[in-house]
């Protein structure tokens, strides 16, 4: 999967309507989204398929697995079936459960993100304390790819440190979370960005936008 654009739109919508109306407005300037739970749990797995299909994008599937080793597997099996390109995976559970949806991916020709540290105010009382040693634990198994907090830059630049240029960062929290999205470039590859363009008025002209200034 080579994600080349520097925006990785996140449809945490309930409905497959609404993403494909947003996807009408915005698919000229994305080549990479990112589904979760909210539209998975709505519309089922088949949304990953039928986008998939109709959209031919690189597909993040955002399940942040996070179980025992044998759980973890069926979890990537299922999700790399129905054609996601990628799963993003928390590290906290250890390399086992990691090294599970690794291998699940390798069998796939798919890939694997690593989830470090996350964006929200509260990741700073347990996940910060062990996020710099996941990214290394990352490292130590093969994993070229990471997600990391545009929200703490201090962190996120801690982190590429530890998982050096060669390893490719998406980084989410850039908008109403607080980040901001040229900074953010300083030290990630790819920002995931959700509600600042879905909720816009005008989505297109909004992701316009940020791209503007980004590519100043
Ligand atoms: P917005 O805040 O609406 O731009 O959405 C951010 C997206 O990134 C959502 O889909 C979150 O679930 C996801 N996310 C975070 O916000 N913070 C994290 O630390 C990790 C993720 C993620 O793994 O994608």
């Amino acid at each position: 999967m080579q994600v080349k654009n520097k925006i990785i739109l996140a449809l945490d919508l309930n409905d497959l309507k609404t993403v494909n109306q947003l996807l009408g407005d915005v698919s000229e300037h994305i080549d990479t989204v990112k589904i979760g739970y909210p539209l998975v749990l709505a519309e089922g797995l088949r949304s990953i398929s039928i986008i998939k299909e109709e959209y031919g994008f690189n597909i993040i599937a955002d399940f942040k697995v996070a179980d025992i080793p044998e759980t973890n597997q069926k979890i990537a099996d299922l999700t790399f079936s129905a054609g996601a390109d990628a799963v993003i995976v928390h590290g906290f559970v250890g390399e086992d459960s990691v090294q599970a949806c690794l291998q699940t991916a390798r069998n796939h020709d798919r890939e694997v993100f690593l989830l470090t540290e996350m964006s929200h105010p509260g990741a700073e009382l347990f996940m910060q304390k062990v996020s710099l040693e996941i990214a290394s634990m990352g490292i130590d198994m093969g994993i070229t790819n990471f997600v990391a907090p545009s929200t703490k830059l201090v962190r996120l630049e801690k982190i590429r440190k530890i998982v050096s240029d060669d390893s490719f960062i998406i980084s989410p929290g850039v908008g109403v979370q607080g980040g901001n999205p040229a900074q953010t470039l300083k030290y990630a590859d790819s920002l995931i960005i959700g509600r600042s363009i879905y909720t816009a008025e005008n989505p297109q002209k909004t992701l316009q936008s940020i791209i503007d200034s980004i590519e100043l």
